[in-house]
C-alpha cells in the first residue's frame, strides 16, 4: 500500500511529512511526500517559513502521481492560496480517499497557514476531504463557531460538512476528567468516541492521528473503526513520547514485536492476492502467528474480528491481538504441540477444486471427518483440537493443508499451517489463481 503525505517539512521531525513518512512506516506501508513549504523550528520555537514555488509544487505532484498507485493521501500544512489552489486543480480529478488535517498553527506556535487563505482552504480544500480532522481550536476558526457545548459541536461539524467534507472528526473534545474524546459527524450519523487523556506537551500528535485515519480509512475500515484506531495510535505515541531535543517531548512510536510485524505484513499481502475473496469462507478468515513456545491461545497473535469478504475485496476487520483468534489458534496450538516447528495457520474456504490443486502442487494434506466425533467431544466443543489431533496422529511429518468436509450445519473447512506467515503465503499462491 501507498500512501501520499502532502505538507510541510518540520526539520526537527516531530510533525509534518517526516513525522508522517515515519507512521507510514510502522504501518507497513510505502510513504511518498510532496512538500508544500519548509519550515525552520525544532521543539522550542518556530523559525522560517518558506513555501515551495508552484513549478515545483506542480512537478512533485505529476511525479508521483504518474507512476505509483496511490492508496490513500494526507494533506497537511498548505500554507498560501497559491498552493491550495495548485492542490485543489490536481488532486480533484483523483478517485482516492484523502484525510485533510487543517492545521493552523503549531504547537510552539508558528502560523502554518496564511490567515487570508483561509477562505481557499475552506473552498477548495475542505471539499476534497474523506475525513477532516480538526481539532477543537480548528474547528472553532474554520466554522466561526466557539464551542463551548455540545449543541457547538455540533454545529461547528455541521458547518464544515457543508463547506463539502463527507466526514468530519473534531479531536480533543474534554468533556470528563481524564478522558479526552472525537466527536465524529458522518453523512447520517453522529457519535462520540472517548479515551484516556495523557497530560503531556508534545509536538505530533495530530500529525499522528491523520496519518493513521488515512491509514485505516484506506485499508476500507469504516470511519469509526478508523477513528479508534488513531486514537489509539495517537495514545501510543504520546506515552511513548521522547525529550529528544531541549524543548517539548517529540511523540514516538512504540514499535511492534516481530510477530506483529511479520503477520501485519503477511495480511496485507493476502488481502491483495487477486481475487482471494473466492476463499473466503462464510464463517469468514482468520490468520494467526504464535510466540515461539505457545502455552495458550494468550500466546497466539491472531485478528480480533475476521477477515472478511465485502464484495469481491477483502476487507480486515480487526485489529491483531493475543488471544484475538479462538478456531485457528486452536488448530495451530494442537498442530505445534506435536510439530514445534509450526507457527502459523490461516483457513480457507473448502472447495473441491482447491484440494485438487493442493494435490497437484505436492503440499502435503491431511484430513478428518466431522461425522465421526464423539458426542462427547461436540458437548465440550472442543471439535476443532479432536479434529486436528485425528489427522495428525499418523504422521511423522507436519501437513501443510488439513481439510475437513463439514457436518450437518457446519460449514466444510481448509486449514493451510506453516513455519511462519510468508511461508503460509507461498503455499496459498500455490492454490490460488
Ligand atoms: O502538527 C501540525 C504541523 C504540520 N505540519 C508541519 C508542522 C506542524 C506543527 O508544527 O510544523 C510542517
Amino acid at each position: 500500500m501507498n500512501l501520499l503525505s502532502i505538507g510541510g517539512s518540520d526539520p526537527s521531525s516531530g510533525a509534518g511529512i517526516q513525522s508522517d513518512v515515519k507512521a507510514f512506516a510502522e504501518f507497513n506501508t510505502y510513504g511518498l511526500t510532496v512538500i508544500t513549504a519548509i519550515t525552520g523550528q525544532n521543539t522550542s520555537s518556530f523559525g522560517m517559513i518558506e513555501p515551495v514555488s508552484q513549478k515545483i509544487l506542480k512537478n512533485q505532484l505529476e511525479s508521483i502521481i504518474s507512476d505509483f498507485k496511490i492508496d490513500g493521501i494526507k494533506i497537511g500544512m498548505v500554507f498560501n492560496s497559491q498552493i491550495i489552489k495548485t492542490l485543489h486543480h490536481q488532486l480533484k480529478k483523483l478517485k482516492i480517499p484523502i484525510v485533510v488535517d487543517p492545521v493552523l498553527k503549531s504547537t510552539t506556535g508558528g502560523m502554518l497557514i496564511e490567515r487570508d487563505a483561509i477562505v481557499d482552504f475552506q473552498k477548495y480544500i475542505i471539499p476534497l476531504a474523506t475525513v477532516i480532522t480538526p481539532n477543537k481550536f480548528e474547528a472553532e476558526i474554520l466554522s466561526k463557531t466557539k464551542i463551548n457545548s455540545k449543541r457547538d459541536l455540533e454545529k461547528s461539524a455541521k458547518i464544515i460538512q457543508k463547506m463539502g467534507a463527507k466526514n468530519v472528526v473534531i479531536t480533543g473534545i474534554e468533556e470528563k476528567k481524564g478522558k479526552i474524546s472525537d466527536f465524529v459527524l458522518e453523512n447520517n450519523t453522529k457519535y462520540t468516541i472517548s479515551g484516556n487523556k495523557i497530560v503531556n506537551s508534545n509536538h505530533g500528535s495530530g500529525c499522528n492521528y491523520s496519518a493513521a485515519i488515512v491509514f485505516a480509512i484506506s485499508n476500507n475500515k469504516t470511519i469509526r473503526e478508523s477513528v479508534k484506531f488513531a486514537k489509539e495510535f495517537t495514545y501510543n505515541s504520546i506515552k511513548n513520547a521522547k525529550k529528544v531535543g531541549k524543548g517539548i517531548k517529540i511523540t514516538d512510536i512504540q514499535k511492534r514485536d516481530e510477530i506483529n510485524l511479520e503477520l501485519s505484513q503477511a495480511i496485507n499481502e493476502f488481502v491483495e492476492i487477486k481475487n482471494i475473496y473466492k476463499n473466503i469462507p462464510e464463517c469468514q478468515t482468520n490468520f494467526v502467528y504464535s510466540k515461539q513456545k505457545p502455552k495458550s491461545t494468550k500466546d497466539i497473535l491472531g485478528i480480533s474480528g475476521r477477515i472478511v469478504k465485502a464484495g469481491n475485496k477483502v476487507i480486515v476487520a480487526g485489529n491483531l491481538s493475543y488471544g484475538g483468534s479462538k478456531h485457528v489458534a486452536t488448530a495451530l496450538l494442537t498442530m505445534n504441540k506435536k510439530f514445534p516447528e509450526i507457527h502459523s495457520a490461516i483457513n480457507l474456504k473448502f472447495q473441491n477444486a482447491t484440494i485438487s490443486k493442493i494435490k497437484k502442487s505436492k503440499l502435503k494434506v491431511s484430513s478428518y471427518d466431522r461425522v465421526q466425533e464423539p458426542s462427547n467431544v461436540k458437548n465440550q466443543g472442543s471439535t476443532i483440537e479432536w479434529g486436528i489431533k485425528n489427522a495428525i496422529k499418523n504422521l511423522k511429518e507436519p501437513p501443510d493443508v488439513i481439510y475437513h468436509k463439514g457436518d450437518f450445519g457446519k460449514e466444510p473447512m481448509i486449514i493451510i499451517f506453516g513455519d511462519n506467515p510468508k511461508n503460509i503465503l507461498k503455499k496459498i499462491s500455490k492454490i490460488t489463481g
